[in-house]
């Protein structure tokens, strides 16, 4: 199985991919990396999409997915693209999810990191704070290739891990070995985003963050930040649907990394096509809605209805008295 990932190695305009389970090389592709995760559909084992549950979708179950393309377990590390190596500044997706619960509870976003403590030796060993910024829309008319309104924005700084220092017996000496004994570029890791949302059946979602010289707000300073990259899953959802099929939606302020080299237009969050089943490793999770009076616990109703933590009831009496007094 081959793994591989973004990463930016200059300010801008240069970048080399790389990373393999079985002997990893290191090249500068330019452009062509772009391709490569369009390529690398179909590569990756089959693997990836197994040992993911499904979550249950019943009404008045504890909150579950509603949209999954986390593998679970996570491996080491997952194709990725780096926002400062691919001029990035909004990346995402459209997505519809199953079932019918649709208060957001949590969105929890699988990111690659391929900075090294060692690189940056005066920040903590634990890892280095960002904010990233997760964004929700209204699904695109039909025909646009924009999203429509925008439905929430949350931003939460999150702790990045480092990834592994270098091993020198990985080909090349750069890369990590995992556990599994394979040799990786980057390190995959979950963010996971707190919310409170009602959401429609299908959405637009974009995951937004500052990097060196990219990002809505660009930092201006050299930083980890600049191998920072959003992991992604090349056999597409296990729970829910991407209704942008072979599409991805994209800022990026480089018109040549997009598919139709910019001719619809560059730098708004809008559709790119030719990416096969690849998506964003992202999973959305939801609950029933909140019991607001005890008149929706009667017939059954407690069974359709959850807490403000997504969590369900035993029974009437225990949705009743939550609409009593909070409990
Ligand atoms: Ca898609």
């Amino acid at each position: 199985m081959h793994y591989f990932a973004w990463r930016s190695t200059t300010a801008r305009g240069q970048f080399r991919w790389g990373g393999c389970a079985d002997g990893c090389t290191v090249a500068p592709l330019g452009k062509e990396q772009i391709m490569g995760t369009r390529i690398l559909k179909g590569i990756m084992a089959s693997a990836l999409a197994a040992a993911v549950t499904m979550g249950a979708t019943a009404t008045g179950a504890a909150p579950s997915a509603i949209y999954d393309a986390v593998p679970a377990p996570l491996p080491p590390n997952l194709p990725s693209l780096g926002y400062q190596a691919t001029s990035t500044q909004e990346f995402g997706d459209g997505i519809t999810f199953a079932g019918t619960d649709r208060r957001l509870t949590s969105v929890t976003v699988t990111m690659s990191d391929w900075a090294l403590h060692s690189t940056y030796p005066t920040l903590p060993a634990a890892g280095y704070n960002h904010p990233i910024t997760l964004n929700l829309y209204q699904a695109g008319s039909v025909g646009s290739l924009t999203p429509g309104a925008l439905i929430a924005s949350v931003t939460q700084s999150f702790l990045i891990p480092w990834r592994p220092e270098a091993d020198p017996t990985c080909p090349g000496g750069t890369a990590w070995r995992a556990a599994d004994h394979a040799c990786y570029n980057g390190f995959a890791f979950n963010i996971t985003f707190n919310l409170n949302q009602v959401v429609p059946n299908s959405i637009v979602y974009g995951i937004a963050y500052n990097t060196n010289t990219h990002g809505y707000a660009p930092i201006g300073a050299p930083g980890p930040y600049e191998s920072l990259n959003v992991a992604i899953n090349d056999s597409g959802p296990t729970v829910g649907t991407d209704s942008a099929p072979d599409a991805v939606y994209w800022n990026t302020s480089f018109g040549g990394f997009y598919t139709d080299g910019g001719a619809n237009g560059t730098g708004p969050f809008r559709r790119d096509s030719g990416w096969g089943t690849s998506t964003p490793a992202v999973k959305f999770v939801a609950s029933a809605p909140v019991a607001t009076s005890k008149q929706v616990c009667s017939d059954n109703g407690w069974m359709r209805v959850a807490r403000l933590d997504g969590s369900s009831f035993k029974n009437q009496g225990d949705c009743v008295s939550y609409t009593n007094n909070g409990k």
